[in-house]
C-alpha cells in the first residue's frame, strides 16, 4: 500500500527510474511531480474500474453533469487529501529531501472555465464523488484554457494558456470510446411502411475522442469520471483527401478546421456572441456525450428505453448544453425507432436545467440560418418542439398570440435556448433564493405560470475540502482540535464552534493563523508585484471576474475617497488597510479593461505616496485563478461582495471567504442574503439599494446620477479625480468611465457610494475591537457549513435527480 511511508518511498524512486531513467538527485521538479501523478493514477485505477463495475452491476442511477466549463484548478493535493495519503507522502518526501510544496507548484491549473459557473461544476464533481454518488462530468478538453492575464503598464494583456504543454498526468485517452459527430449537409425524408425516415446526407463527420479524468471521493471507494471530448479528424477522410485527390494542403487545412472545435475556451462570461464555432462546440460535446451515455445504457438495459429516466439524469449547466434535448430526441427517434411522443416523454423526464444569470446580454439565441445550416436535422426537431409547444400554449391561452410569441422556442429569426431548456426539461433551478424568485416573478414569469412545478431553488455551494481543508490547513487543524473532525464529513457540524466564539484563547489562535496566512500572501505580493504590503494591515479583498455589475468601480472609488481624505487630513485615523483586487476581463469587454487600468493607476498613485503607506495600499493581483484563490481566501479579512442588487445570481467567492473567516461587506444580492441569515445581521455588513429598489428605478425612473454627482461634493470630488489630471494617466484615459457614471450609471455606483463608504467606516470600527471582530470571524466559519457543495448536491440528488 502506498499509504505507508516506506513503500511509498520505494515506489517513488522506482517510478522515477522507470519513467525518466533518473535518480532523485538528477530529477527535475516537473519529473518528480509527474511521478507523484503516476503513482496516484496507478493506485486508484483499480478503484476506478471497481466503481464502474459496481454501478453497472447494481444498476445505480447515473447523473451526468453537462458543462462547457470545468475549472478544476490543480488536482495533486486534492487527490492526495481525498485518498488520505497527503500527510504520509509529504513526510516521506521530506525524508527523501524533496520539498512537496515545490512539486505542487509545478502543476498547471486546469483552467477550463471562466469563473463562477465553471468553478461550481468542479466543486460539484468533488461533492458527488465524496458523497459516493454516481455523478460524472461531460465537457470539452480545450487545448487552451482561459487566457493567462499579464499586466503591462497597468493594462490587461492576454496570453494563451497552454496548460497541456507538459502533458496531463490525470487524463486517460480512450480512443476505443471515440464517437462520430456530424455537421452540415442535408436531410432527405423518405417514407417507408408508413413511417418517415430522416436521412442525413453530405454531412461532415468528425471524431470525438474522450479523455477521462478520475474524480476521487473523500476517503471512500468512489471514483467517478470527468469525460472531456477532443475533436479529431476522421483518419480515413484525411488520408483519402490527402492521397487520392492529391490535395495535401487542403487536407491539412481541413484537419486544423476540425481541431479548432476543441482548441479554445471562449473567454466571455455573461455576454453572448453568436459565434458559429461556439455553437459547434456545443453540439460537438453534447452529441458525443449523449452517444456515450446511450451506448452505456444499451449495454446495461438493452432497448428498454422507458427505463432511461429511471437510470439516467442529465443536468445542463446553463443553456450551453441544451442541445442535449433535441439530440436525445434525434437518437431515440432516428436511430432507435421510437415515436415522437415516447421520445419526448423520455427526454423531458431525463433532462433538467440550471440557470446562472439573469443578465439579458447573456441569453443565448442562435440565428435560425446559422443553426439550420450547421445542424439541419437538429433544427427540424427544434422546429417540431416549437410547434407542439406553441400548440399546447394555444390550448392554455387561446388567442393570446403575443404571449405565445414571447414564449416560443423559435421566434423573430432565432432559436431561443432558454425557452428550449424550459420546454424540454422537468426541472429548472436558480442558484440562490433571490435569484430563483427573480426568475419566477420576472425573467421567466410566464413560464412559471405555465409550469410552476418545474421551478426549484438550489443555492450554490463550494467544496470545503478544497476551500478549507486544503487551502487553510492550519485553520482546519485548529477546528479539528476544538470541535473534532466530524465537520470534514458533515460540514454543518462546524456549528459546534458557535458556543466557543467568545473564547479568548481560540480567538487568539485563529487570529494568529490569519496573520500567518496574511504573511504568506504578503510574500507572494512582494515576489510578484514588487510591493511591500504590511501584514498587520486589514486585508480587504475583491477577487472575481471584472464586470460592471460586480462594481469593482465602487470599491476603487472608495479607495480614492480615502486617499483624498488623507490628503486633506494627513493624520486621519484610519485602520491601516491593504486593498487587494484580482480578476480577468473578457478580452473584448472594453469597460472592464478600463476598470483594470483604473485600479492599477490608483494603486500607482497611492503606493508611491510614501506619506500614507502605513495606512493605505492597493494591489492588483495578476492572473487570478483557482490556485491563487487558494492563497488569497485564507488571508482575507474583508470580503467584497458589492454587486448591484438583483444582478449577481449567487456568487460563490462569498462562501469561500466566509469559510475562511472573512467578514462580508455586501449588498443584499445572490447568496449574500442567505449568508446574512446564516450568520445573523451582526456578523455581516450590508449596505445599499435592495433588488426591489433597483427594479423600481429601472421600471419607473427617478434616479439621476448627474444630479447626485452635482449635489454631493464628496462624491463629485472623487468622480472628478478620474478626469482632472489627478491620476498618473492620460487625461482622456478614464473619460469613458466618467461619462458612464455621470450620464446613466446603470449599476447605481454613485447611488450606493455613500452607503458603501459608511459601511466601510463601520468595518473600521468593528476591526478596532479585536474580540468583536474575532467573534464575527469565528461565527462566519461556524455558519459556513450550509454553503458546502455537499449540501447543494444532496439537494439536487434528492429533489431533482431522484438519487436519495
Ligand atoms: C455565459 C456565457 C454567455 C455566452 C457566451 C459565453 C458564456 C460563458 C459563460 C456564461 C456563464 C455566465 C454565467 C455565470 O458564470 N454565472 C455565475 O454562475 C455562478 C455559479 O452559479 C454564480 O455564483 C454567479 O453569481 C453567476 O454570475
Amino acid at each position: 500500500m502506498l499509504a505507508d511511508k516506506e513503500s511509498f518511498k520505494q515506489a517513488f524512486l522506482e517510478k522515477l527510474a522507470a519513467l525518466f531513467g533518473k535518480t532523485l538527485e538528477e530529477a527535475t521538479e516537473q519529473e518528480k511531480y509527474q511521478v507523484l501523478g503516476h503513482l496516484v493514477r496507478e493506485a486508484i485505477y483499480q478503484r476506478w474500474v471497481e466503481s464502474k463495475r459496481r454501478h453497472a452491476q447494481q444498476q445505480t442511477k447515473q447523473v451526468y453533469y453537462f458543462s462547457l466549463e470545468f475549472m478544476l484548478g490543480r488536482l495533486l493535493s486534492n487527490n492526495l487529501i481525498n485518498l488520505g495519503w497527503q500527510e504520509n507522502w509529504q513526510a516521506a518526501l521530506q525524508e527523501l529531501g524533496v520539498d512537496y510544496s515545490l512539486l505542487e507548484e509545478v502543476e498547471p491549473d486546469a483552467g477550463l472555465g471562466n469563473g463562477g459557473l465553471g468553478r461550481l461544476a468542479a466543486c460539484f464533481l468533488d461533492s458527488l464523488a465524496s458523497l459516493g454518488l454516481a455523478g460524472h462530468g461531460c465537457g470539452i478538453r480545450y487545448k487552451y484554457g482561459l487566457f493567462e492575464q499579464k499586466l503591462v503598464n497597468g493594462y490587461q494583456v492576454e496570453l494563451p494558456e497552454n496548460w497541456l504543454k507538459e502533458g496531463n498526468v490525470w487524463e486517460t485517452r480512450r480512443a476505443d470510446k471515440a464517437v462520430k459527430v456530424r455537421f452540415g449537409g442535408q436531410v432527405r425524408v423518405e417514407e417507408k411502411q408508413g413511417r418517415l425516415n430522416f436521412i442525413h446526407e453530405n454531412y461532415e463527420e468528425i471524431i470525438a475522442v474522450p479523455y477521462d479524468i478520475p474524480i476521487i471521493g473523500y476517503r471512500n471507494d468512489c471514483v467517478n469520471t470527468l469525460r472531456l471530448w477532443s475533436a479529431e479528424v476522421a483518419r480515413t477522410e484525411f488520408d483519402f483527401a490527402c492521397f487520392s485527390r492529391g490535395e495535401y494542403l487542403k487536407a491539412v487545412e481541413y484537419k486544423y478546421a476540425v481541431e479548432a472545435i476543441s482548441q479554445v475556451l471562449y473567454p466571455d462570461d455573461n455576454t453572448y456572441k453568436g459565434r458559429e464555432l461556439r455553437l459547434k462546440q456545443q453540439y460537438f460535446f453534447v452529441s458525443a456525450g449523449i452517444q456515450s451515455i446511450l451506448r452505456y445504457f444499451k449495454k446495461c438495459y438493452a432497448n428498454q428505453w422507458h427505463l432511461l429516466p429511471e437510470k439516467i439524469a442529465i443536468q445542463v449547466n446553463d443553456t450551453h448544453p441544451v442541445l442535449v434535448i433535441p439530440e436525445l430526441m434525434r437518437i431515440l427517434m432516428d436511430e432507435e425507432g421510437l415515436g415522437w411522443d415516447e421520445a419526448w416523454d423520455i427526454t423531458t423526464r431525463t433532462v433538467s436545467y440550471t440557470n446562472h444569470t439573469i443578465l439579458a446580454e447573456a441569453l443565448e439565441k442562435w440565428p435560425i440560418e446559422l443553426f439550420k445550416q450547421l445542424l439541419p436535422r437538429i433544427y427540424m426537431i427544434v422546429e417540431e418542439i416549437n410547434e407542439r409547444f406553441c400548440r399546447a400554449l394555444w390550448g392554455r391561452y387561446p388567442g393570446d398570440w403575443e404571449r405565445i410569441h414571447r414564449m416560443a422556442v423559435v421566434a423573430d429569426g432565432y432559436v431561443k435556448m432558454a425557452h428550449l431548456a424550459l420546454a424540454g426539461s422537468y426541472r429548472v433551478n436558480g442558484v440562490a433564493r433571490i435569484h430563483t424568485e427573480i426568475l419566477k416573478t420576472r425573467e421567466m414569469r410566464e413560464f412559471y405560470e405555465y409550469f410552476p412545478e418545474k421551478f426549484t431553488n438550489k443555492t450554490n455551494g463550494i467544496t470545503h475540502r478544497r476551500w478549507l481543508l486544503k487551502a487553510n490547513p492550519q485553520l482546519a487543524e485548529l477546528l479539528t482540535e476544538v470541535i473534532g473532525d466530524s465537520w470534514i464529513r458533515e460540514p454543518e457540524e462546524l456549528k459546534r464552534l458557535l458556543p466557543l466564539v467568545d473564547n479568548r484563547d481560540l480567538q487568539e489562535r485563529a487570529a494568529s493563523i490569519k496573520r500567518q496566512n496574511k504573511e504568506r500572501m504578503a510574500r507572494f505580493i512582494y515576489q510578484h508585484c514588487g510591493l511591500k504590503v504590511d501584514p498587520a494591515s486589514l486585508f480587504d479583498v475583491q477577487v472575481k471576474r471584472i464586470h460592471a455589475y460586480k462594481r469593482q468601480l465602487l470599491n476603487i472609488l472608495h479607495v480614492l475617497d480615502l486617499y483624498l481624505r488623507l490628503l486633506d487630513e494627513p493624520n486621519l485615523d484610519l485602520v491601516p488597510r491593504t486593498f487587494i483586487f484580482g480578476g480577468k476581463a473578457a478580452p473584448s469587454y472594453y469597460m472592464a479593461k478600463s476598470i483594470i487600468k483604473l485600479i492599477n493607476t490608483v494603486a500607482e498613485k497611492i503606493n508611491n505616496d510614501r506619506r500614507f503607506n502605513d495606512r493605505l495600499q492597493v494591489c492588483f493581483l495578476e492572473n487570478y485563478r483557482v490556485s491563487l484563490a487558494e492563497l488569497v481566501m485564507p488571508a482575507a479579512e474583508v470580503s467584497e461582495q458589492i454587486s448591484t442588487a438583483g444582478k449577481e445570481a449567487s456568487g460563490t467567492g462569498n462562501m469561500k471567504f466566509m469559510m475562511n473567516g472573512a467578514i462580508t461587506i455586501g449588498t443584499r444580492d445572490g447568496a449574500n442574503i442567505e449568508i446574512g441569515e446564516a450568520v445573523g445581521e451582526d456578523n455581516i455588513v450590508f449596505f445599499g439599494l435592495t433588488a426591489d429598489r433597483v427594479m423600481h428605478y429601472y421600471e419607473h425612473g427617478g434616479y439621476s446620477s448627474w444630479y447626485l454627482y452635482n449635489s454631493l461634493p464628496r462624491l463629485k470630488r472623487v468622480v472628478d479625480s478620474l478626469i482632472n489630471g489627478f491620476l498618473p494617466a492620460a487625461r482622456e484615459e478614464f473619460s469613458n468611465i466618467y461619462s458612464s457614471l455621470t450620464h446613466s450609471d446603470e449599476f447605481f455606483v454613485l447611488k450606493d457610494f455613500l452607503p458603501y463608504a459608511e459601511a466601510q467606516a463601520k468595518i473600521d470600527n468593528l476591526y478596532r475591537d479585536f474580540q468583536r471582530w474575532q467573534r464575527m470571524s469565528l461565527t462566519n466559519i461556524a455558519c459556513s457549513g450550509r454553503f458546502s457543495s455537499d449540501r447543494t448536491i444532496r439537494e439536487y440528488a434528492g429533489e431533482i435527480w431522484g438519487l436519495l
